[in-house]
């Protein structure tokens, strides 16, 4: 077995690389903080919650060695609702077509039934170098995450196949991400740039505001209705009559929920869940955009919605 350290020695200088890595793991395993974590800057969202992730996210990491694509997935897990189907279709579509896997579990749960699951669809796919990442290490002593690091090996094993490399990182406390990407990146055939210098993300603006209004939302959500959540953009455009140093950009949202008896729950009492939704997630848009919003946002229903094809096409799925 061989477990990563800082230590360890890079490779001498060669050809510049480019390719794709892809994130997989049950859900929250930490796969989209990672995410962010090695791009330098919030391409995904996150939240303590699992299938928080819903379509496939691709944060870019530039080098001068390389070009690390990184596609976050959303979880792999058991599916009960159609739109659970179609996430689990969007990760095993996704690894046909990626350089290298990497299979996220958290240091501080034991391996479950969910990650062997996956396991055994990794083993299925015999062309593609998988790296296993153990997550948050920051939540473990180093007995338990030593007791972690032998179970993974093993498991490896027990399918038949062998880890290019087991790694521990904290992508919350920065320890070992760089390490992560001098070992993915090996690993990435050789070839110029795939994306401009200084892009991100492949994702439509409109997609990341919608995701950073859902990310706001989900906050201190519990049971199904994070699930039921879902936002579209519905119009982005400029103020009018606005002097041209002082721009505002009207943005207008909807947020959708499953069952009329959710719609208290995310306005809140007199609104003012809702308020803050829209307050926290106008912060993050600001950032993003580097322009003044006016955040309009509405409550809608659209029945059971996960479980109908037509409403998941209209909600982007
Ligand atoms: N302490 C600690 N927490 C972490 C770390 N990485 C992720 N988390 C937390 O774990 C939770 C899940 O993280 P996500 O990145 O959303 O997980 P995910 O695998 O993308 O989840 P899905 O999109 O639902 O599949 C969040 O509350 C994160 O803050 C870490 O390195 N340390
Ligand atoms: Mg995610």
């Amino acid at each position: 077995m061989s477990v990563r350290t800082q230590s360890s020695e890079q490779p001498a200088e060669s050809a510049h690389r480019a390719g794709f890595a892809c994130f997989v793991g049950r859900p929250n395993a930490g796969k989209s903080t990672l995410t962010n974590a090695l791009v330098g800057q919030k391409v995904a969202i996150t939240a303590n919650q699992p299938q928080t992730t819903r379509h496939t996210v691709r944060g870019i990491v530039h080098r001068p060695d390389a070009q690390l694509i990184l596609v976050d997935t959303p979880g792999l897990h058991k599916p009960r609702t159609l739109l659970g189907q179609r996430l689990n279709d969007i990760v095993r579509t996704t690894w046909a077509e990626v350089d290298v896997i990497g299979f996220c579990l958290p240091a501080n749960e034991k391996l479950g039934p969910g990650d062997r699951f996956i396991a055994k669809e990794l083993a299925g796919i015999k062309k593609t170098p998988k790296v296993a990442i153990v997550t948050k290490t920051d939540l473990v002593d180093s007995k338990t995450l030593a007791e972690q690091l032998i179970a993974i090996d093993q498991l490896g094993k027990e399918l038949g196949f062998e880890w290019a490399e087991i790694v521990p990182v904290s992508a919350v406390k920065d320890q070992q991400v760089d390490l992560l990407a001098d070992l993915l990146v090996p690993l990435l055939p050789e070839g110029p740039a795939l994306y401009p210098e200084g892009d991100l993300t492949d994702e439509p603006e409109q997609v990341m505001i919608a995701e950073l209004i859902r990310e706001a939302a989900l906050e201190g959500v519990r049971d199904e209705l994070p699930h039921s959540i879902a936002v579209v953009v519905e119009e982005m455009l400029p103020r009018e009559d606005r002097p041209a140093d002082r721009p505002l950009l009207d943005i207008h949202a909807f947020v959708y929920i499953e069952r009329p008896s959710q719609k208290g729950i995310i306005i809140g009492p007199k609104g003012a869940r809702l308020k803050q939704v829209g307050i926290k997630s106008r912060k993050q848009i600001e950032a993003l955009l580097g322009t003044p919003v006016f955040l309009d946002l509405h409550v809608k229903v659209a029945k059971d919605w996960q479980r109908d094809p037509r409403q998941l096409r209209k909600l982007g799925f």
